[in-house]
C-alpha cells in the first residue's frame, strides 16, 4: 500500500514537473489570410508549421488559415494587422509599398535571377533591414515566404519579344512599378487585387495577368487563358506578417516560438514550391495552353528596356535601398 503511494505520489509529481514546460504559452488562436488557395505551397508552409508550434506550445498555438482572400485581400488584410483586429497574413510584398515604400526593390524587373540568389538577401542583413522597416509600421516579419518568379499568362496572342506586348491589357498588382514595367512595354497596365482577377480574365475585361506557375495553377487562371510565356521577370516575395499590436501582447516564449516555427514552415513551403513549379507547369501544358520561353536574346531586350524604371522610382523607394541591393547582388554573383 505504501509503495503504491509512493510511486501514485512520484507519477503525480512527474506529471506537475512535466506541465511547468507550457506554462508560459496561453491558448492562441491565430489567423492567417492568404490570397492563394489551400493547395498552394503556402498550405503546406502552414502545416509544417503548425506541427512545430504543436510541439513548442504542447497545442496552445493554433493557426486558422483562411483562403482564397476569405478574409480581404493582401493590403485590407495587413492594415487589420496594423490596428490590431487580425493576427497575421501571408502576403505579397507589391501591395504594401503605399505603407514602406523601400518594399518596392523587390518589384523591380529582373533584379533577382535565381531563387537561391534571392535567399541570401531575404534571410540575411538587408532582409532584417526591411522587416526592421516593417516593424515601424506595425508588422512583425516572421519570415520571407517564397511566391515567386513571375511569368506571364494572356488569352490573345503568343508572346515571343517585347512588341507583343502592345495594347494588350494586362492585371498588375496594385504597385506603380509593376504598372510602370508593363506600360513601358507597350501594355495597358491595370492595377486590381488578386481576388478580383479570375473573373476579370473569364469575362475578358482582362487580356493577361502575371503570376508564378504555381498560381497559374492552383487559382486555376489555365481554365481562362490560352498563352503562357515564361519571362521570369520578377521574384516578388511573400511575407509572413504578424500584427505587431497583438505580437506585443504575447510571452517571449510565445513570440520566440512562432519566430522560429515561420521560419520552419518557410523551409518547408520553399521546398514543396519548387517542386509544384515543375508540376504546374505540365498541367498547364496539359490544360492546352501554348507555353513559350523567351529566348535569352529577348529577356536581355526587355531587361534593358526595363532599365528605366530603376531610375523612376529609385528616390521613392531610397537610393540607399536600391543601391544596398544592387552592392549586395553584385557581391553575392562575384
Ligand atoms: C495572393 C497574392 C498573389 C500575388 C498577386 O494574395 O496579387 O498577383 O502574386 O499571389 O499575393
Amino acid at each position: 500500500m505504501r509503495k503504491m503511494l509512493l510511486a501514485t505520489t512520484a507519477i503525480a509529481f512527474g506529471l506537475s514537473a512535466a506541465a511547468p514546460a507550457f506554462a508560459e504559452f496561453n491558448d492562441r488562436n491565430i489567423r492567417v489570410s492568404n490570397g492563394i488557395n489551400e493547395d498552394h505551397p503556402v498550405g503546406n508552409g502552414i502545416k509544417a508549421m503548425q506541427a512545430c508550434l504543436d510541439e513548442k506550445s504542447g497545442g496552445k498555438l493554433k493557426l486558422t488559415a483562411f483562403w482564397g482572400g476569405a478574409l480581404g485581400g493582401d493590403l485590407q488584410a495587413t492594415q487589420a494587422l496594423r490596428s490590431g483586429v487580425q493576427e497575421a497574413v501571408v502576403t505579397s510584398s507589391s501591395p504594401l509599398v503605399g505603407i514602406i515604400p523601400a518594399l518596392g526593390v523587390f518589384d523591380l524587373p529582373f533584379l533577382f535571377a535565381s531563387p537561391e540568389e534571392a535567399y541570401q538577401v531575404l534571410d540575411g542583413e538587408f532582409g532584417d533591414m526591411m522587416s526592421q522597416k516593417l516593424e515601424e509600421a506595425g508588422l512583425v516579419n516572421l519570415g520571407y515566404w517564397e511566391n515567386g518568379f513571375r511569368n506571364l499568362s494572356n488569352s490573345v496572342r503568343p508572346v515571343t519579344k517585347w512588341e507583343d506586348f502592345e495594347g494588350m491589357k494586362v492585371r498588375v498588382m496594385q504597385n506603380d512599378i509593376f504598372l510602370d514595367t508593363f506600360q513601358n512595354l507597350g501594355a495597358n497596365a491595370t492595377p486590381m487585387a488578386f481576388g478580383e482577377v479570375f473573373s476579370a480574365l473569364e469575362t475578358n475585361a482582362i487580356d493577361a495577368q502575371e503570376n508564378p506557375y504555381v498560381t497559374i495553377d492552383t487559382s486555376k487562371f489555365y481554365e481562362v487563358q490560352k498563352y503562357v510565356t515564361e519571362t521570369n521577370h520578377a521574384y516578388t516575395p511573400f511575407l509572413f506578417l504578424f500584427s505587431k499590436a497583438i505580437f506585443d501582447t504575447y510571452t517571449p516564449e510565445e513570440q520566440a516560438a512562432l519566430r522560429e516555427c515561420a521560419i520552419v514552415g518557410r523551409d518547408e513551403e520553399r521546398k514543396v514550391i519548387q517542386d509544384l513549379n515543375k508540376k504546374s507547369l505540365e498541367k498547364i501544358k496539359e490544360a492546352g495552353l501554348e507555353v513559350n520561353v523567351l529566348s535569352e536574346e529577348e529577356q536581355a531586350r526587355i531587361r534593358e528596356k526595363s532599365m528605366v524604371v530603376y531610375e523612376k522610382h529609385k528616390a521613392t523607394i531610397g537610393a540607399d535601398v536600391v543601391d544596398g541591393i544592387l552592392a549586395k547582388l553584385e557581391e553575392i554573383r562575384k
